[in-house]
């Protein structure tokens, strides 16, 4: 069985390399962060599944074999038989690190998944289930399934990991808040950046101490806040532990978010300690940013080792 079971839509991804109204080159791969994630852990030699759908088309062709070939368990992805098409990002380059995206994704065959695709995927010897505020803003059948998931999850004793994730083009504030509530009471350890904490805080109007302590006192075990080139913290009943982003050349920003949650979902599954589980959170991190794509430039073990060592040795 897998260690880690994330469920989430993957689509095909093309990359502009300039403005898309003057027709530039486009470089063609795959995004989703909860596959990003898998993605992540596999190349650490963890056993990673992924749970969605993809559409019965060559980018879902694409998205499979990217997935296969990163060793990423497609066990219990389904191929929509009924004509809906694999999602489809567009990337369109800004100013420096700054990129625009995209969606072609309303009626993808992603945005159908459901329950009866992820339960089968769920069995006790599944360590950690990853989701993503993403999932459920996709319909309202792929909200039912990630709680049903993190439902089936803790009655298993299945660690749930939830990455709030929050994306202003799938849906607003307001509507984000009254799903994501319910579903992060599941959660044991909970990472959001600090300005997604009141998606996911049941009271309003505290202060981030106040609502990261709110949060553990409503049961969640571990609060992961992210600060981007800022660094992040985590928060148990120990107290919080902080890390500095590390220090690296900025290519491309996004998937930073996810390879910071497959280097802690690492440590977690390596039994480190909550300092050492940011220590090679940041170092994954890292490597999303200095290199190009969501998770083409992500680590295995020994390229971790490469960020700790002294210049030149
Ligand atoms: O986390 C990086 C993602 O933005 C990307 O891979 C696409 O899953 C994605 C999304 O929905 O934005």
């Amino acid at each position: 069985a897998p260690e880690v079971v994330t469920v989430g839509e993957t689509m095909a991804a093309l990359r502009a390399t300039g403005p898309i109204r003057l027709g530039p080159a486009m470089e063609l791969s795959v995004a989703g962060s909860e596959s990003n994630v898998a993605i992540g852990l596999a190349r650490l030699g963890h056993r990673a599944a992924w749970v969605g759908a993809v559409g019965d088309d060559a980018f879902g062709a694409l998205v499979l074999r990217t997935l296969r070939a990163e060793g990423v368990d497609t066990t219990h992805t389904r191929t929509d038989r009924a004509g809906r098409p694999t999602g489809l990002l567009i990337r369109e380059n800004g100013i420096g690190d700054l990129a625009r995206v995209g969606y072609y994704r309303t009626g993808s065959a992603g945005s159908t998944l459901r329950d009866h695709d992820v339960l089968p995927a769920l069995d006790p010897a599944v360590r950690i289930l990853h989701l993503t505020g993403i999932t459920p803003a996709l319909s309202e059948s792929a909200a039912e399934a990630v709680l049903a998931a993190a439902d089936r999850a803790r009655s298993l004793g299945i660690l749930i990991c939830l990455d709030v994730n929050y994306r202003a083009r799938l849906w607003d504030p307001v509507r984000a808040g009254e799903v994501l509530r319910p579903l992060a009471r599941f959660a044991d350890i909970l990472v959001a950046s600090a300005d997604e904490l009141h998606l996911v805080s049941d009271e309003s109007g505290l202060d981030e101490d106040g609502a990261v302590a709110a949060l553990l006192a409503q049961g969640r075990r571990e609060v992961v806040l992210t600060r981007g080139g800022d660094g992040a913290s985590v928060t148990t009943a120990d107290g919080t532990v902080t890390a500095a982003a590390r220090r690296v050349p900025v290519t491309d920003v996004i998937g930073a978010g996810d390879a910071f949650v497959a280097g802690y979902l690492s440590g977690t599954l390596d039994g480190l300690d909550p300092e050492a589980r940011l220590h090679r959170a940041t170092a994954t991190g890292a490597f999303a940013v200095a290199t190009r794509g969501d998770w083409e430039g992500l680590p295995g073990r020994d390229d971790l080792e490469l960020l700790d060592r002294p210049a030149g040795t």
